[in-house]
C-alpha cells in the first residue's frame, strides 16, 4: 500500500517537473505569472499531505499585438498616427499600411518605442492597416487598426470683386474677397497689380480700399487683382486674375471747380498740348495729375486740367470781377502762377516753371496762350 502511494506521489512530481522543463526550454515564452511552491495531496483515504520542495512554474501570456488610429479620417497628404503595441519586444513585428501603401518590418520593441507610427497617405480612399507579430517565420498574432478614411484635398472656394464696377480716377475702389471651406478658412489675401495689399486671418471675407489719390491710388488704365485663400486643411486656392479699366475723371479732384471757378465775367485760354511732356521733379506727368492757375496772392482762379497723357488740354484762368470789391480773379497784366498736384503722392508743388510758345504769361481778358513747357520741382 505504502509503495503504491509513494509511486503515485513521484508520478505526480514527474508530471509537474516535466511541465516546468517544457516551459523552461522555450525562454521566448518566459513571462510573468510565477507560482512558487506547490502543495500536492495524494488521493487516498488517509488524507496525507505532502509538500514538495519549491517548484517554479511560469505561465506565459499569449503573444499579442494591438493597433489603433489616432484619427480615423485625414486628408490626402497628411500623416496618419497609428498606435501599436506588442508584448514580445524581441519578436518581429510588421505594419501593413493598406492597399498599395507598403509595409514596415522591424523588431517589436522598435515599434513599441516609436508609437505612434507616422505614415503619410497621399491618395484618397479607405485603408485597413494591420499590425502583425511574427516568430520563426510564422504569424503569431495580428490586429486590425481600424478603417482609415483618406479624404481628397478639398480646396476652399474663393471669389473676389471690385466696386464700383466702372471706377474712375476720382473713385475709391473697394476689393472684397470671400472664401469658404467645410473646415473653415485660415487666411485670405488680396492682391492688386501683383502687390499683396491685404491679409485677413480666420475670416470668411477680406476687403481692401484703394483711395482716389495718394500711395494707394491705382493708375489710370488697366488694373488687375485677385485673391487667394487657405483653408484650415492647408489647401490654397486662387481666383482668376481680374482686370478692369480705371478711367480718367476729367473733373479736378484737387483744384476743384467749386474752389477755383467763379463767374467773374472775364476769362482767358491757355493751351496745354500733350507734346510738351510736363514733369514733376524730372518725371513725366501721369494721368490724373492736375494743373491749377493762381494769382499773386495764391488764389486759385480758373478751370485747371487733369493730365490725360493722350490729348491736348486747355486751362481757363478767370479775371477779376470789376463789379465786386474783393479780388476774385486775375488783374489785367498780372502774372499767372501755376501749381501742380501729383495724384500718386497727393502732393502740391508750388514751384512750377513755365515757358510760352504764345503769349507772355500776363493775364489779359480773352487772352490766348500756348505753353511750351511746364516743369514742377519741390
Ligand atoms: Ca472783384
Amino acid at each position: 500500500m505504502k509503495i503504491v502511494r509513494l509511486f503515485q506521489f513521484f508520478a505526480l512530481l514527474l508530471i509537474f517537473s516535466g511541465f516546468y522543463l517544457l516551459l523552461d526550454e522555450n525562454q521566448e515564452y518566459e513571462q510573468e505569472n510565477l507560482i512558487t511552491g506547490m502543495a500536492i495531496q495524494a488521493s487516498n483515504s488517509e488524507q496525507r499531505t505532502v509538500t514538495s520542495a519549491p517548484v517554479n512554474i511560469q505561465v506565459s501570456e499569449a503573444p499579442e499585438v494591438s493597433c489603433s488610429l489616432e484619427h480615423g479620417s485625414i486628408y490626402a497628404g497628411e500623416y496618419a498616427q497609428i498606435h501599436v503595441s506588442s508584448n514580445r519586444p524581441s519578436f518581429t513585428c510588421r505594419i501593413v499600411y493598406g492597399e498599395g501603401q507598403g509595409s514596415n518590418t522591424n523588431t517589436c520593441s522598435w515599434f513599441n518605442n516609436n508609437s505612434p507610427i507616422m505614415k503619410a497617405y497621399s491618395s484618397p480612399g479607405n485603408y485597413y492597416p494591420v499590425f502583425e507579430m511574427w516568430a520563426g517565420g510564422s504569424l503569431v498574432d495580428s490586429a486590425s487598426c481600424g478603417t482609415l478614411v483618406v479624404n481628397p484635398l478639398v480646396p476652399p472656394s474663393v471669389s473676389v470683386s471690385h466696386s464700383p464696377e466702372s471706377p474712375s480716377s476720382s473713385s475709391e475702389i473697394t476689393f472684397t474677397a470671400s472664401a469658404s471651406h467645410p473646415d473653415g478658412v485660415d487666411r485670405i489675401r488680396v492682391y492688386v497689380n501683383g502687390d499683396l495689399v491685404r491679409t485677413c486671418t480666420n475670416s470668411n471675407t477680406c476687403s481692401y480700399t484703394a483711395e482716389s489719390s495718394g500711395s494707394s491710388a491705382l493708375p489710370v488704365g488697366n488694373n488687375s487683382y485677385y485673391a487667394d485663400a487657405r483653408a484650415n486643411n492647408n489647401v490654397v486656392a486662387s481666383t482668376d486674375i481680374k482686370i478692369f479699366e480705371l478711367s480718367l475723371d476729367s473733373a479736378r479732384q484737387f483744384f476743384t471747380d467749386a474752389e477755383c471757378v467763379r463767374n467773374t465775367g472775364s476769362s482767358a485760354t491757355i493751351a496745354v498740348v500733350v507734346d510738351i511732356n510736363p514733369t514733376i521733379n524730372g518725371v513725366l506727368f501721369e494721368p490724373g495729375d492736375e494743373v491749377g492757375v493762381f494769382t499773386t496772392e495764391g488764389l486759385c482762379s480758373g478751370r485747371g486740367v487733369v493730365w490725360s497723357g493722350v490729348s491736348n488740354h486747355a486751362i481757363s484762368p478767370r479775371g477779376n470781377n470789376m463789379m465786386t470789391d474783393e479780388k476774385d480773379g486775375f488783374y489785367e497784366g498780372e502774372t499767372i502762377y501755376y501749381r501742380v498736384w501729383q495724384r500718386s503722392t497727393n502732393t502740391v508743388f508750388d514751384n512750377v516753371a513755365v515757358t510760352y510758345e504764345m503769349g507772355n504769361g500776363l493775364y489779359q481778358h480773352s487772352g490766348i496762350y500756348v505753353l511750351a513747357s511746364l516743369n514742377a520741382v519741390e
